[in-house]
């Protein structure tokens, strides 16, 4: 197929998304039904670049919606448009699949948890350390009036245990990267893990998931769902082999 064509049909795509609908689903509601059929929940990350110097620049969101719509528990979409090339489209067009989405953001500002509802999105992003006690008290309180769940991220243990025993009802988000350094240790993911698990209603661990390996030790310390982007982005085919 040439340029052209290819990028008429792309096109055609897009007008449609941008006039859709928003159509929210339950993604804590899907890592629970994986969970009870024995699986580890996978929720496939939407990233076009990453300051880490990831570029994925030419995934087309339909193909990788489409390809994953299955094999997941939700889709996390980065909408943030300078260090991640996101945009609020992606958001709409991964909502389209009918599979959960996570609108990735950092969040600062009501106007942006309005923004996700509208757009589709079943729940917002929340980096515990990029804010202060009150503001982040206010943005989770104000996106559960706005009917988003909120996945509440962490990169160490000690913020995983204060984040639990202030937002019993948030989804626990641990990170394996340090978003001060953007360095990534599995170790550390698995330690806080363990640390949290019992307390924490649902732990999704995030970042530097490559392949079964990774995934079986995340679910065996007591991960409820992993988050993969760059890997996923690369070979979407490798969804399958994720949900252990
Ligand atoms: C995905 P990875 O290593 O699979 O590409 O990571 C995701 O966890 C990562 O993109 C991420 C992120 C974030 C990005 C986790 N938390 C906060 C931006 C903001």
């Amino acid at each position: 197929m040439g340029f052209l064509e290819d990028i008429v049909r792309l096109t055609r795509m897009r007008v449609e998304a941008e006039s859709s609908k928003a159509c929210a689903g339950d993604l804590r509601g899907e890592i629970i039904r994986a969970n009870s059929d024995g699986r580890l929940g996978v929720i496939a990350e939407y990233k076009r670049m990453s300051p880490t110097g990831a570029v994925n620049l030419g995934v087309d969101p339909w193909s990788y919606f489409n390809s994953l719509r299955d094999r997941v528990v939700g889709f996390s979409v980065l909408t943030e448009p300078i260090f991640f090339a996101g945009n609020y489209l992606f958001v709409k067009i991964a909502a389209a699949t009918g599979r959960p989405v996570l609108f990735k953001d950092f969040v600062v500002d009501r106007r942006q948890v309005d923004a996700a509802g509208e757009l589709g999105a079943s729940a917002v992003l929340i980096i515990y350390k990029a804010l202060g006690p009150a503001e982040r008290g206010d943005l989770v309180d104000y996106a559960g009036k706005k009917g988003l769940q909120v996945l509440l991220e962490v990169d160490n243990a000690a913020d995983a245990l204060a984040a639990v025993d202030e937002f019993p009802n948030a989804l626990l988000g641990i990170n394996s990267r340090n978003l001060d350094d953007l360095s990534v240790s599995l170790d550390g993911v698995v330690d806080a893990i363990r640390q949290v698990r019992g307390r924490a209603d649902l732990i999704i661990a995030e970042s530097g998931v490559s392949g079964r390996g990774d995934a079986e030790r995340l679910a065996s310390a007591g991960a409820n769902a992993v988050l993969v982007g760059t890997a996923l982005m690369r070979n979407p085919s490798l969804a399958g082999e994720l949900g252990v």
